[in-house]
């Protein structure tokens, strides 16, 4: 098997869902910290494009973008497939992770926003949660059933990020007013996936983290 190595930098949601899909494929990896204050030659290399982590290092050929890097991983590892094999089954898993990628920038809108933006920030990531609980769960488990699939590896990035993110901005409307029975309960299963729990960053130091970044840069 060719080397595996995994460029990124603590806590970043996207190389979670990078780490999350190799741990579920029990690939050995090397993991290379990156530092974004001051980019390596490495990640200039690599990603010249967005200059951006993380980035995948599969026999010395880069694959960037978390969700590119997920779908490359499946197809490179077939064991406990993270897209479904039924083409329209498969349609509806990418059909999520592109509403993960489009709408879960409010997430991050938030974090750095304050004042009348954070309010409109808050109001369009509650109408984001409102459309997968209404839309996108049903009464399963996970997006595409029993078993972890790509959309949760989308989807647990934001929602988990999108927990400390509340703790550290000190705003919490979304996950209190208990409008999300579904979300909820898809957390707490996702959360409950060995791969998955034995693979977040502590809490503390997340919030700790995301505090000070916040201080920094508003
Ligand atoms: N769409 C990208 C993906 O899914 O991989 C987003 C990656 C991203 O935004 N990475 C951030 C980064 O490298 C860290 S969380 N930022 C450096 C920069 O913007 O210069």
């Amino acid at each position: 098997m060719a080397e595996v190595k995994l460029i990124g930098t603590l806590p970043s949601p996207f190389l979670y869902r990078v780490i999350w899909a190799l741990k579920i494929k029990g690939i050995p990896y090397e993991f290379i910290q990156e530092d974004l204050t001051n980019k390596s030659p490495l990640l200039l290399k690599y990603n010249p494009v967005h200059k951006k982590i993380p980035v995948l290092l599969h026999g010395g050929k880069p694959v960037c973008e978390s969700m590119i890097i997920v779908e490359y991983i499946d197809e490179v590892w077939q064991q406990n497939s993270l897209l479904p094999h039924d083409p329209y089954e498969r349609a509806l898993a990418r059909f999520w992770v592109k509403f993960a990628e489009d709408k879960g920038v409010s997430v991050w809108r938030m974090f750095r926003a304050k004042g009348e933006e954070l309010e409109k920030t808050m109001k369009e990531t509650e109408e984001m949660l409102q459309t997968v609980e209404e839309h996108g769960l049903g009464e399963k488990k996970f997006f595409g059933g029993d078993n972890i699939g790509i959309a949760d590896i989308a989807f647990g990035s934001v929602i988990y990020w999108l927990e400390a993110i509340e703790e550290a901005v000190g705003v919490r409307v979304i996950f209190e007013t208990h409008k999300f029975p579904r979300l909820h309960a898809w957390i707490k299963n996702l959360k409950q996936v060995p791969t998955i729990k034995e693979n977040l960053p502590d809490w503390d130091w997340m919030v700790a983290f995301f505090r000070g970044r916040r201080e920094a840069i508003l």
